[in-house]
């Protein structure tokens, strides 16, 4: 039994030898220490706004949401390995392989890691890319949704669900039926009804997909022709399927002419993310190549959407990836950018940012 307690001991002071006083680790120290978690540790309210929300582990794209009280952010973990990866127009160099989840109680204490809690090798359709996910809660289960490509090399949407959300998370057997692509975003309406957008260009594959079936050979439309919109679809009762085919949502000019291909200012190019405010339905996206958060309005969100302008200027790094969220009477942006890796771009890490609704229905560009 002492034996027992001096292991215990032993055990312990190790652990906390590994992390910090400020309870993360840095991406040299520990690149790939999943077994560790984070303890919740109290930052000036000024500084959680500048600096990586995590620091011992490299992630994006978050999605954050608030349950239970808390904000939960649902982001992929970019892998810090300094292997050459194809820098292609596949996206081969982010190469991710598992999920974390993390939590934050008020905006001065750095996340919560509640560690791996979804890993390709436990999908059974998937092979590898997990990229940018998100999540949902109803009647008493969360949802995760994630892209990855499944084993003929295509991107598909799948969903795994637990009873906290903090998970981890157990995934169907098999992808959305009807899904393609990447880069998900729930919606959930006030009257219930639940929606995923989604798609992505270029190694997101969303022009692959513009006869309704895979076509290896999908172009983006010449300059001239109007860009593709993002997918649409309504979500089933159960949260795990689509109700019917997912539609096209078409993004407008002010003159109500669609945004053109060419317009690579204002065209979607992936990272949707679906927020209501004041009655209206703003879209959110990133430009690509033009490396903006852009946004649009309707009066449905199914679209048409009228173009309004930027909610991000360019950050450090390629990709720019978002999430909107309310959180005790104040609207927060999630993004990422790749400053933690001195501008690695498939090592990136999140922040988050204070984000304003002007009174005429615009939204503040935020200068990352
Ligand atoms: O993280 C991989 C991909 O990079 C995401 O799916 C895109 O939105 C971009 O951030």
């Amino acid at each position: 039994m002492r034996h027992h307690k001096i292991m215990m001991i032993c055990m312990l002071l190790v652990l906390s030898a590994c992390v910090p006083a400020n309870g993360q680790v840095s991406p040299g120290n520990a690149p790939e220490a999943t077994s560790i978690l984070s303890a919740p540790t109290e930052e000036p309210v000024m500084d959680i706004f500048k600096k990586p929300l995590v620091t011992y582990i490299y992630t994006a794209d978050p999605s954050a949401h608030v349950f239970e009280g808390k904000i939960y952010i649902y982001p992929s973990h970019d892998l810090s390995h300094n292997n050459p990866r194809p820098d292609d127009n596949e996206g081969g160099q982010y190469d991710m392989t598992d999920y974390h989840v993390f939590s934050m109680e008020n905006m001065h204490t750095l996340p919560v890691d509640h560690g791996e809690v979804l890993n390709v090798k436990d999908v059974p359709w998937a092979s590898k890319q997990m990229w940018a996910p998100d999540a949902a809660f109803k009647d008493g289960t969360y949802y995760l949704y994630f892209p990855a490509r499944d084993k003929e090399n295509i991107f598909r949407i799948g969903v795994a669900t637990s009873k906290s959300p903090a998970g981890p998370f157990t995934p169907e057997p098999n992808y959305i039926e009807g899904s393609f692509s990447i880069d998900p975003c729930v919606f959930i309406d006030d009257d219930g009804q639940a929606y995923m957008i989604f798609g992505g260009l270029s190694g997101g594959q969303l022009e692959k997909w513009q006869t309704g079936q895979f076509d290896p050979n999908g172009k983006q439309p010449r300059s001239s022709a109007p860009a593709l919109g993002p997918r649409i679809a309504k979500l089933t009762a159960d949260m795990l399927n689509f109700d019917g085919p997912a539609q096209e949502i078409s993004i407008l000019d002010k003159y109500k002419a669609s945004v053109l291909a060419g317009e690579e200012d204002k065209r979607f190019f992936e990272a949707s993310w679906m927020h209501k405010y004041d009655g209206v339905y703003y879209l959110s996206y990133s430009t690509g190549t033009m490396h903006q958060i852009a946004y649009a309005t309707s009066d449905k969100p199914t679209g048409p959407f009228i173009f309004r302008g930027y909610i991000l200027n360019p950050v450090v790094g390629w990709t720019t990836h978002h999430s909107i969220v309310a959180f005790q009477g104040q609207w927060y942006l999630f993004y990422h950018d790749a400053t933690l890796s001195g501008g690695v771009d498939y090592k990136r890490n999140i922040k988050v940012a204070e984000l304003t609704h002007n009174a005429d229905g615009t939204i503040q560009t935020i200068q990352p």
